[in-house]
């Protein structure tokens, strides 16, 4: 049996390395050894991989002392390995249990092998892998198409035939440094089978701010790397498949990378006369085979006439955007909003009000702009709205997304929301932002959370660029101000006076306004009411931001018992698109779910039931009782989000894990409410002590002065 020796990299993979080495010790294939090149990681990381590295006597660790880069780790592990082949595996990412079986039973005579590299977001992927029906794909002309990804994994090469051509990585690069390993590689190499049951897991890393990998990176960084490594490799092999291959990925990553950079960089003077030298490189017959668009901008380049070059290359933004543009009514709307209305000049008495993503007209929001009108403020207001809605003071409503939605946004002084607006929607000079946010959170928030699990994988990413643009930002309590410096790496102002749209917590509660509201509900007024309102899971999804929500109360159970003394008011989370089907406890049950504002089924209701909603922040100011309906607490604490507070230590009130469990504590409420009283004073210390009726009138004063 032939050796492999499996060279990994680390640098600062704490969170990932066990799953990778453990990925390598199950592999049905056991004649390895492990190389761990620990490229001076810091001390958590280090004291891991020493730990962890007496685990099992086929691996070896070797540290660094100074930080010398992937391709210096690399190339370190290349000269310590004992095996007959090599496989280079990355610390964060990891491989089903077969691939290198797989991948040695099938290279023969091969320099190397290559399998199917996936990404992953986190670690449960899984391969199906069917015995013994491999199909293998060989490829000899279009070999360079298995390194268009710029990487070296899940190649699996004979070492003889590294040491034979003297294949090393560069180490003077910080990025795409597997080029310059894999393009002499594949000169020297006629052919190369492909498996694609050899799976690699990839991991996609979410969090390129705080922590990038190696291809999220800076840009700058990027484009020097990728520019020098084609000038060295490009023309030093008379190889035409070689050089075609680098010509192409150049132009690519111009498309792609270059263009982007120089559109958002102020100075683009360093690195363009890089290019200049670069693009001469270029065969000029791949160049004549290119779009119009390029072939303009490549000649000015070529010239090095910076200041022409940037003429057109602004002008064919334009066209690029507008073409873009062409393709969807959202688009060109997009494209209006960024090349039209924001030249537009900014009307700073105009308002901008969104909740929930135009879903409804509630939240802080609403009572900010309540507290406008009312007060007859001199201002014009403009609402965002999914549909239209007979709302006080008659602003303007436009429809999310609409013509006049991006019209508005682009001229209003100030915006108001409670959630994100998109990334694309530019801020521009003098637009004063005000977002209210919509929770205290329980739940981790944003750069507090490790890994994602929801629908989309750019959250984090986005959400920084999306949050540098907000100018206040309200806070229910000092526990929220702290999360939310941390977790938006927020720094700007914090309007610390509770929410807003807890005003009417304490200026409402009066039986007569209650009493009211229930008639507007069409509810009856002589029962008690219960309202559960929990939250959407990270994990159940139809797409992006279409949640599922699988009822788990037995309904039934509750009708038998309660159905005299209580209704129950269902509220689903404005994320969740299942629609339920409540018919048959008419009269019993009743589906609040599009019911604008959440604040006024709190004032109507005697008992909540939540989750791990922030509702029960909200409603804790009532002083009612609350009880926590938390069967699936253990998965998603541990697994989906991460808690900021102790539920089963801090809650004020019980956790229940089932259907009877509710029933019996509503059944006992007054004992409930006893056996919690103490935990409940202390939660509403904690998390209630600023809200006191005047939050909408401090926020306004804040943030558009006195009038
Ligand atoms: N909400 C609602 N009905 C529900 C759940 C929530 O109307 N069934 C409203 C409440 O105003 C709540 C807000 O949406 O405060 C946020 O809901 P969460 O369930 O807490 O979830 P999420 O939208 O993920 O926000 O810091 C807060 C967090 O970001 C949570």
């Amino acid at each position: 049996m032939e050796k492999v020796s499996v060279i990994i990299p680390v640098y600062n993979t704490e969170d990932y390395i066990k799953d990778c080495l453990n990925s390598v010790m199950e592999q049905t294939y056991t004649n390895i050894e492990i190389l761990l090149v620990n490229d001076n990681s810091n001390k958590e990381c280090t004291l891991l991989l020493e730990r962890i590295s007496k685990q099992d006597s086929r691996i070896q660790l070797f540290h660094f002392q100074k930080r010398g880069g992937v391709g210096a780790a690399r190339n370190f592990g290349i000269e310590k390995a004992n095996g007959d082949f090599i496989y280079f595996l990355d610390s964060d990412d990891y491989l089903p249990n077969k691939t290198l079986e797989i991948l040695v039973k099938n290279i023969k005579n091969n320099n190397m092998i290559h399998g199917k590299i996936k990404s992953t977001y986190f670690n449960s992927g899984m391969a199906i892998i069917l015995e013994g029906l491999y199909k293998i794909k060989t490829y000899s002309d279009e070999k360079y198409n298995l390194i268009k990804n710029n990487l070296v994994n899940n190649f699996l090469f004979k070492k003889e035939f590294i040491l034979d051509n003297k294949l090393f990585f560069f180490e003077d690069v910080e990025v795409y440094t597997d080029l310059t390993f894999m393009v002499p590689a594949l000169i020297n190499t006629e052919q190369v089978p492909h498996i694609k049951e050899a799976v690699y897991f990839k991991r996609k890393r979410n969090d390129p701010i705080t922590n990038p990998s190696l291809s999220q990176m800076d840009e700058y960084i990027k484009i020097k790397d990728f520019l020098y490594i084609y000038s060295t490799l490009k023309n030093i092999y008379n190889d035409e498949l070689a050089n075609n291959f680098l010509d192409e990925h150049l132009l690519n990553f111009y498309r792609k990378d270059i263009v982007t950079y120089f559109k958002q960089s102020e100075n683009i003077d360093p690195l363009f006369s890089q290019l200049v030298k670069t693009l001469k490189k270029v065969d000029t017959k791949i160049l004549g085979d290119q779009d119009f668009i390029l072939k303009r901008e490549a000649k000015k380049i070529i010239k090095g006439d910076i200041d022409k070059y940037k003429k057109i290359n602004s002008r064919h933004q334009w066209l690029r955007e507008l073409k873009g543009g062409l393709k969807g009514r959202r688009r060109f709307y997009r494209f209006l909003y960024n090349r039209l209305f924001i030249k537009l000049p900014i009307k700073q008495e105009w308002v901008f009000f969104e909740s929930f993503l135009g879903k409804s007209y509630s939240d802080n929001s609403k009572y900010i702009y309540e507290y406008m009108i009312n007060n007859n403020m001199k201002f014009k207001y403009i609402w965002s709205l999914n549909e239209k809605k007979d709302i006080p003071g008659t602003p303007i409503q436009v429809k999310r997304f609409s013509l006049r939605y991006f019209y508005y946004l682009a001229r209003s002084g100030y915006w108001v929301s409670n959630s994100r607006l998109p990334k694309y929607l530019t801020k521009r000079e003098g637009n004063i932002y005000l977002q209210t946010w919509h929770g205290t959170p329980l739940k981790t928030l944003v750069f507090d959370i490790k890994d994602i699990y929801s629908a989309d994988p750019n959250y984090k990413k986005n959400f920084f660029v999306q949050s540098r643009r907000w100018d206040y930002l309200n806070s229910p309590n000092l526990y929220s101000s702290e999360i939310f410096r941390r977790a938006f790496k927020y720094d700007g102002h914090m309007l610390e006076f509770g929410y807003p749209r807890n005003d009417i917590l304490y200026k409402k509660n009066t039986k007569e306004y209650i009493l009211g509201l229930k008639k507007q509900m069409n509810i009856p007024a002589n029962k008690k009411v219960i309202l559960y309102a929990p939250t959407w899971r990270d994990d159940e999804f139809y797409g992006r931001g279409k949640y599922k929500f699988n009822l788990q109360l037995d309904l039934e159970k509750l009708q038998n018992e309660f159905e005299d003394e209580y209704i129950i008011l269902l509220r689903m989370h404005y994320f969740i698109a299942s629609q339920m089907d409540i018919s048959e406890f008419e009269g019993f049950v009743y589906d609040f779910s599009d019911y604008d504002d959440i604040a006024e089924l709190y004032l109507v209701s005697d008992i909540l039931i939540t989750d791990y909603s922030s509702v029960f922040f909200d409603y804790a100011n009532l002083q009612r009782p609350i009880l926590f309906y938390t069967y699936d607490l253990k998965k998603y604490r541990d697994k989906l989000r991460g808690f900021y507070i102790d539920l089963e230590k801090e809650a004020p009130g019980p956790l229940l894990m089932n259907t009877d469990e509710v029933l019996d504590a509503v059944k006992h409420i007054e004992d409930t409410k006893k056996k919690y009283e103490y935990k409940y004073r202390a939660f509403y210390e904690r998390f209630c002590e600023w809200d006191d009726g005047n939050a909408t009138e401090n926020t306004v004063k804040s943030v558009f002065g006195k009038e």
